[in-house]
């Protein structure tokens, strides 16, 4: 690269949606507010320093020009652009619910029976995936790098490589890669492979996603070779290489940890513990979706109760759910089946005027709230079938300044990996396990309660969302680290008091 080019390399974040929650006047006009994920406190200091551009869907549909008026107002201020991909009815029923969230989701979580391999929403995929690209060509240019983001835009790169873009690209996958028995499964697993291998780097979560990716590469692309087996492989093959990487996503620590520290979420904590009195709060927090293993959960605690009447009284679950793919029918009988289950528990062994063994919630906290829950409970339960990271759990941590307090994680969380350290980890399938996993935190001595969560609290502290985006970008263009310095020292421009939610 010349110092020309080196001049002018920018960051282009290229997700699904946009980081803005876009809404519509009565009058018709669009007006968009920043979002605060933590992915978008992460790479803003970055995407400042070098300038850049993020492009995503607005999150409804509408042609590009409606959305321009908000998306300029918006970027105003933050020192990027935006700029929008526009989708119409069809892309959204067949690309996004069709082929992202009734094909991926459901397969690359182990799920491939809940598959719907329906030949459309593949088409919808590509079309949808060329869109995408047709708006960032434009607005990548030599030198500049391009971060793609999740299972929605795996083939964004290779369109990208179709329209003749020069920018190296990179892309990060935030749910699990399965393992070749599953993936195989997919009519369209040659196509998507191969797509993913026009990325410079493809990054994983998990060095077992990671793994499961080096493996689908060797039983389908003919006369592939992995080099190197560690947290950074080398994939070669006939018509070039590219490079697979796990990079496990994290969380701005320190916000979490400042703002669980005020006084309004100790205030809101201490509300909580008086509304449920003398016993400890178990907390579950979930989005609506079968990947989360809620009615396992909710079995499992119903085995405890069973199994160990002592604990009877002495236990309260504390399960949020929060909404999502509302009216979709299948997650709508999702809803009643664990609203039932949740009466049944309360039927069979609530005490009248006293105890409720299942305090259920089906809504969105507030972050003051979700911040106060997390402080509030004495075990985390978080069980995932499968994850890609689940941030709640390092969150919990985070949150959890007291230190005296216990995190029940699935096995099957990429967290788990991280984690293991201090978590208490369980087969989410196992219900008489996770069961007795959950008197033993119960019963757990406060001395080791407070040295599993420091343990955790560390390793998520020197892991935090900073550093991933600092190490997937230094393996990104470790080649042109000169030409693309990163900010330093690092996240000094972040928004220190905001909260990823
Ligand atoms: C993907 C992967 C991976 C949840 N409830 C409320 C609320 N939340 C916030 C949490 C957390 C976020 O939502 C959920 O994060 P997760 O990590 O669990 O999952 P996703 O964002 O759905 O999805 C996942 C992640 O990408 C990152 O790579 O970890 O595995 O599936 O930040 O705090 N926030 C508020 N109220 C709630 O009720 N305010």
């Amino acid at each position: 690269m010349n110092s020309q080019s080196a001049a002018r390399s920018r960051l282009v974040v290229v997700s699904n949606r946009l980081p803005f929650a876009f809404r519509r006047s009565p009058g018709g006009k669009w007006t968009a507010e920043p979002g605060s994920g933590g992915l978008v406190t992460a790479l803003m200091p970055v995407l400042r320093d070098r300038g850049g551009t993020w492009i995503g869907w607005p999150g409804a549909a509408g042609s590009a020009r409606e959305f321009a008026p908000a998306l300029a107002a918006a970027g105003a201020g933050m020192g990027y652009k935006l700029a929008a991909v526009a989708l119409d009815d069809s892309d959204i029923h067949d690309f996004y619910h069709g082929f992202s969230n009734e094909i991926v989701w459901p397969l690359f979580h182990d799920l491939p029976s809940l598959c719907n391999f329906e030949p459309a929403y593949w088409q919808a995929y590509r079309r949808v995936n060329r869109k995408f690209a047709r708006v960032v060509a434009p607005l990548a240019r030599h030198g500049d790098f391009v971060w793609v983001h999740d299972y929605h835009l795996m083939c964004v790169g290779a369109e990208l490589r179709a329209l003749g873009t020069e920018a190296r690209l990179g892309f990060f996958l935030h749910i699990p890669f399965p393992a070749p028995d599953i993936f195989m499964k997919l009519p369209w697993r040659k196509p998507l492979i191969e797509a993913l291998l026009r990325y410079d780097l493809v990054g994983f979560q998990t060095a077992r996603d990671r793994r499961n990716f080096a493996a689908c590469v060797e039983e389908i692309v003919e006369d592939a070779r992995i080099e190197g087996r560690g947290s950074l492989a080398t994939v070669r093959f006939p018509e070039g290489s590219a490079r697979a990487g796990s990079f496990p996503i994290s969380i701005d620590y320190n916000a979490f940890m400042r703002a669980a520290a005020s006084t309004a979420v100790d205030e809101k904590a201490r509300e909580l513990h008086r509304l449920l009195p003398r016993r400890k709060l178990v907390l579950g927090i979930d989005r609506l979706d079968y990947t989360k293993g809620i009615t396992l959960r909710l079995r499992a605690f119903q085995e405890l109760l069973e199994r160990h009447p002592g604990m009877r009284g002495r236990v309260s679950l504390l399960q949020v759910v929060v909404p999502s793919r509302e009216g979709i029918p299948q997650y709508d009988r999702m809803k009643t089946e664990i609203e039932q289950l949740a009466g049944r528990i309360n039927g069979a062994f609530a005490r009248p005027g006293g105890w409720v063994p299942v305090w259920f919630e089906y809504r969105h906290l507030s972050r003051l709230e979700l911040l106060a829950y997390y402080r509030a409970a004495d075990i985390a339960l978080i069980t995932p079938l499968k994850d890609g990271m689940n941030l709640v759990a390092k969150e919990y941590c985070a949150c959890s300044i007291e230190e005296d307090c216990v995190l029940i994680l699935s096995e099957f969380a990429g967290a788990a990996e991280q984690l293991k350290n201090g978590a208490m980890l369980v087969n989410p399938f196992d219900v008489q396990g996770v069961a007795d996993a959950i008197r033993s935190a119960y019963a757990m001595d406060a001395d080791e309660r407070i040295a599993r969560m420091r343990a955790m609290r560390r390793s998520i502290r020197r892991n935090d969302v900073f550093a991933w985006v600092d190490s997937f970008l230094r393996a990104a263009i470790a080649r042109d680290l000169r030409a693309f310095p990163l900010p330093q020292p690092r996240a000094a421009e972040a928004p220190s008091d905001q909260l990823p939610v």
